[in-house]
């Protein structure tokens, strides 16, 4: 969602984030790189100059400072010196008196002098008549004010502008951006071979060939084989794509230099392309190795489209770059380039052509087996109890990604830990699939009994209703603990078998399973709450979907109804367009309106029907706040 105003903010505070490493990464320089003073950086140099300047600046102005002070002459001297014919020439202004004094010997160098006149000029006379010395001073006095006026504002300057060419020339400073060439360090974490990456396992096959490739970049090219140039690994968030990257480089055994491909746009046009110019021929001089470039999306979606802020003319020259030096470099080098990313949509359809990234490998998500065998990676050096079973922890966490899985194994040895435990029990595991999935508890978000009685019976009626309706998943538990950020309480399905279709009387149900939380609030305290939003929400987009998308409606018929459309310039990802008349679009909401009100009938039957397990199973989840689906079934069945 790069597009976004969120997005938007992500990807600035990435960039940040990438700055502040830079900087980080310069202020504590590598232990085997023993050249602290690096020679080749411009701040080494300009500090000295810097230094030198200040020195000889402060030394000129103190000289002329201790000039001006000794040639100073009371004005009643400077008005002998004319009475006697001492004075050579003169300049006179309304503030000072300056000129030269004639020499007391001839030959020898005429004397400079300065005084302020006094403006009182018959005063002035008197004094002279009676031969007093006096001085005459304006305001404090005129060399206060010449080092007020002159010296502290030059000074003042000369440190601003001191501070600002160090800032300027320091690292990351703007007249070293694109000067300072980008380094890439290879990572040296320790070989992560394919065995360190669990499932996924058609992506590895497909891996195979680019390792081969880079072990022995000969042996393909005499088979006549072409080199694959560029893969770019497409998968949700989270996937792994980049321990794959890591792996890949691993089993080849060659440098691996990773990327990310925000941190290539920079403030100034052209700076990336250096970047990206830089980094190639780094590679080149370290081949066979590969260069991992994360988040291509963020250099490579599609051109085109107003400038905005100068923004897309940076990324557009990096992503230009990018593809000359993919185009440019001869595969034989054996450099080998990755990149992931997770919207492959939204990408430059050049990036995709032949030579570049032609080679697309998907990261899905994982399914059971998958998930499975990515626990049993994560919990290899976790302590497990007797009673756990990653296979029911595979089941119960569906649609999650091997970062979630990580962090549960994590999280589960923590609760154990914060147990006091010398194993990881199957209750800490399911209190850590909680936590991810549903966010950490907020037992202080405390509810008066009013609203925890509400609470009770908006779960009861999702949970009811979700067992009763004859597609609905079974219900696995109820809460009303709230979690994360906001909610309240939820109830949890879980499939029985993962499903890759949804058929209508499945989406059918799904409306009224949401609309149930709703509908028991109004039918047992008579009004209906604000919690309840995301419930609507989501049952309005199935019904939606449902009649625009997906044919499922007998007035509209199976047809699409409104057009995707990429709008880039607009910082929308996609916008609907209208590709139907005010008529349609009538009946359109109509439909949908229909839909929803159908689901909200239904559930309000079940639930009148079997208020009685309603009442009771509301009644337990007050009592006892998380209530399993196990119990959930005894008390339908013993109604
Ligand atoms: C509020 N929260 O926002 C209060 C604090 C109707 C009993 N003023 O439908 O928790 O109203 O079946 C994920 C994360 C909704 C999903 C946060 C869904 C926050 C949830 C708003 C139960 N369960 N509503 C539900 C709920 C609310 C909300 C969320 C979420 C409530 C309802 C939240
Ligand atoms: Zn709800």
């Amino acid at each position: 969602m790069t597009n976004t105003p969120s997005g938007w903010a992500q990807q600035l505070l990435r960039h940040l984030k990438a700055t502040r490493a830079r900087l980080e990464a310069w202020q504590k320089p590598p232990a085997d790189k023993s050249r602290t003073p690096q020679p080749d950086q411009p701040g080494g140099i300009s500090r000295h100059l810097l230094t030198i300047l200040a020195v000889f600046s402060l030394l000129y102005l103190w000289q002329s400072y201790r000039e001006v002070r000794e040639d100073e002459i009371p004005y009643s001297e400077f008005l002998r010196h004319v009475e006697e014919g001492n004075v050579a020439d003169s300049l006179i202004t309304d503030q000072v008196i300056t000129g030269h004094l004639k020499p007391a010997t001839p030959g020898a160098e005429p004397r400079d002098f300065i005084t302020v006149p006094l403006a009182n000029q018959e005063l002035a006379n008197t004094l002279q008549a009676k031969g007093v010395q006096y001085t005459v001073r304006y305001g404090s006095n005129w060399l206060g004010n010449f080092l007020f006026n002159w010296l502290l504002p030059m000074v003042v300057l000369f440190g601003l502008w001191s501070l600002m060419a160090r800032r300027m020339s320091g690292p990351g400073g703007f007249l070293n951006m694109g000067r300072g060439r980008a380094r890439i360090h290879a990572e040296s974490s320790g070989q992560i071979s394919f065995q360190d990456v669990a499932g996924a396992l058609e992506a590895k096959q497909e891996l195979r060939e680019s390792i081969e490739f880079m072990r022995n970049p000969s042996r393909i090219q005499r088979l006549g084989g072409r080199m694959p140039k560029g893969v770019l690994l497409v998968g949700s968030p989270g996937t792994g794509k980049t321990l794959l990257a890591r792996a890949v480089a691993g089993e080849a055994g060659v440098p691996f230099f990773n990327i990310s491909a925000a941190e290539f746009i920079e403030m100034f046009v052209g700076v990336g392309a250096a970047r990206v110019r830089d980094i190639f021929e780094q590679a080149r001089q370290k081949a066979p190795c590969m260069i991992f470039i994360d988040e291509l999306d963020a250099i490579g979606r599609a051109r085109g489209g107003p400038v905005a802020m100068g923004g897309h003319d940076e990324r557009e020259q990096t992503l230009n770059q990018l593809l000359t030096e993919m185009d440019g470099f001869d595969p034989s080098a054996g450099v080998v380039v990755m990149a992931a990313t997770n919207r492959p949509e939204i990408l430059d359809k050049a990036l995709l052509r032949a030579g570049r990234f032609d080679r697309q490998i998907v990261v899905d998500k994982p399914g059971l087996e998958d998930r499975l065998a990515i626990l049993e990676l994560h919990t290899a050096r976790i302590t497990l109890g007797a009673d756990v079973e990653l296979r029911v922890v595979a089941q119960r966490t569906p649609g999650l990604v091997g970062a979630d899985l990580a962090n549960i194994s994590n999280e589960a040895a923590i609760i154990a830990v914060r147990d006091n435990q010398d194993a990881v029990a199957m209750s800490h595991f399911e209190a850590a699939i909680d936590r991810v999935m549903a966010g950490p508890e907020k037992k202080s978000r405390a509810l008066n009994e009013t609203e925890k009685r509400r609470v009770a019976y908006h779960e009861s009626g999702h949970a009811l209703v979700a067992e009763i309706v004859p597609t609905g998943e079974p219900v696995h538990k109820v809460s009303i603990i709230p979690r994360g950020a906001a909610a309240l309480g939820f109830t949890l399905q879980l499939p029985v078998e993962e499903k890759f279709l949804s058929t209508e009387p499945e989406l059918r149900d799904q409306i009224t399973i949401l609309l149930a939380g709703r509908c028991a609030e109004e039918l047992v305290l008579g009004c209906v709450s604000s919690g309840a939003w995301n419930d609507l929400e989501k049952a309005s987009e199935i019904a939606r979907a449902m009649v625009c998308q997906l044919g499922m409606n007998q007035n509209l018929g199976p047809m699409t109804y409104g057009k995707r459309q990429q709008l880039a310039y607009l910082n929308v990802e996609s916008a609907e367009e209208r590709n139907f008349g005010e008529d349609t679009a009538r009946l359109i909401d109509a439909e949908v309106r229909g839909l929803i009100e159908e689901g909200h009938r239904h559930a309000r039957d079940i639930l009148t029907t079997h208020r009685d397990t309603l009442d009771a199973m509301a009644r337990l989840l007050q009592e006892r706040e998380v209530v399993s689906g196990e119990e959930i079934k005894q008390l339908i069945r013993g109604n």
